[in-house]
């Protein structure tokens, strides 16, 4: 069988056709990184070291031209889909768009929540949010965003875990929390569906056979410049213009509408990775000192859990990309941000057995996070 072929594989009884992709894992030099982002054939991952990027490719001949290593095949899995009949807890399964929405009308029965919409998807889906604010005003507000790519499916229920913990937390006395948790529900919901397991954009359709926005990509800071691409088949593609997409779009309005916002974490995998301004430019940005701190205490704090490993390292350093989350926030409101990129190393296709183990993990990092923010209310604007 040709290593890049159609296979069929016996499931649970049922026949399903998989598409085999190989993994390798590549040294590209800096100058040939923006060709790699434009390539519709080449799916760059994320790194599992900082020298090496892992991309994902149908056929070898796509990654012959450059540096790589072999790392595996990948399956696309149907049987992720089917949730144990057994199952006793939310957090023991990758949760359906319908069984996050419940999960957050759960929230919001408590009295210090509040749940809503920030507006509709492409598809027309909620894109939710959840506030939690104690009584008491002039509060200090953090936001949490999660979701926002669609393969990367540890990110979700990591955000519900966090809220979970914050809704019965003391942290609530001095801070409002905000979340999206759920940033892409059609690009989400359609990574489940068989074959599109690693989809990562939203379900835009581009009129020209291709599909999707890197939502990633579409925020208005720096927008279109580099490590995004023009090429609309391409995973990285930026958009039409910025926050052409409803999802960051909508996000947005939502973000610039929150009172005395001072803190952010927009949540991704794969990698173990911490990342501070900025994205977009390698350069250190004028808070480079402090968000070097912070980062630290947030990782040190991550490797208490079970001695899982962050590295705590700038945007830029992983590969520069404009257009995103932490750039825009940073630059919109003044608010100390990050990008947390969650478990693992090696795949988006992550056990469930580790939703928990992430959770309780990043729940250390973000108590920390919010007790330094709390500690020093005067970190000065980072903006450029
Ligand atoms: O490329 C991204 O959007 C993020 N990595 S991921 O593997 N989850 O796709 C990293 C974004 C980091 N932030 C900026 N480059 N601004
Ligand atoms: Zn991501």
């Amino acid at each position: 069988m040709s290593e890049a072929g159609v296979r069929s594989i016996m499931l649970f009884g049922v026949l399903v056709a998989t598409r085999a992709l190989l993994v390798y894992r590549c040294n590209i030099p800096i100058e040939r990184f923006q060709e790699v982002v434009d390539r519709p054939d080449i799916d760059i991952w994320t790194e599992g070291a900082r020298e090496t990027i892992d991309v994902a490719v149908q056929s070898s001949d796509a990654v012959a031209q450059y540096s790589c290593d072999y790392v595996r095949t990948e399956y696309e899995e149907r049987k992720l889909l089917a949730r144990s009949a057994k199952q006793k807890d939310f957090y023991e399964a990758f949760p359906s768009y319908d069984e996050i929405m419940n999960k957050i009308k759960q929230f919001a029965e408590h009295p210090t929540v509040e749940m809503g919409s920030v507006g509709r998807s492409i598809e027309g889906r909620d894109i939710p949010f959840v506030k939690l604010g104690a009584p008491g005003g002039n509060k200090t507000a953090v936001w949490l965003n999660g979701g926002q790519h669609a393969r990367e499916w540890i990110s979700s229920p990591t955000v519900l875990y966090l809220v979970e913990q914050l809704i019965q937390s003391d942290f609530l006395e001095h801070f409002d929390i905000y979340a999206t948790p759920m940033q892409n529900p059609d690009g989400y919901e359609y990574s489940r569906t068989p074959g599109n397991r690693f989809w990562r954009k939203n379900r835009r359709d581009n009129g020209d056979g291709t599909f999707g926005v890197d939502l990633n990509r579409n925020w208005d800071d720096h927008w279109a410049e580099t490590g995004s691409s023009s090429n609309t088949g391409s995973n990285t593609y930026h958009g039409t213009a910025p926050f052409s997409e409803p999802e960051t779009r909508l996000t947005s309005e939502f973000v610039l509408q929150i009172p005395n916002l001072y803190g952010a974490i927009d949540f991704h995998s794969y990698g173990q990775l911490l990342l501070r301004n900025w994205g977009w430019t390698r350069a250190p940005s004028r808070n480079e000192q402090v968000l070097k701190e912070l980062g630290q205490q947030f990782v040190d704090a991550m490797r208490t859990h079970d001695g899982t490993n962050y590295q705590n390292i700038r945007g830029a350093e992983l590969y520069p990309a404009a257009g995103a989350t932490d750039d825009w926030v940073t630059n919109a409101t003044n608010a100390v941000a990050f990008t947390l990129e969650l478990r693992n190393t090696s795949s988006f296709q992550i056990p469930a057995s580790e939703i928990l183990e992430s959770g309780k993990e990043v729940w250390l990092g973000v108590q920390r996070f919010l007790q330094f923010l709390k500690e020093n209310p005067d970190i000065p604007p980072n903006q450029e």
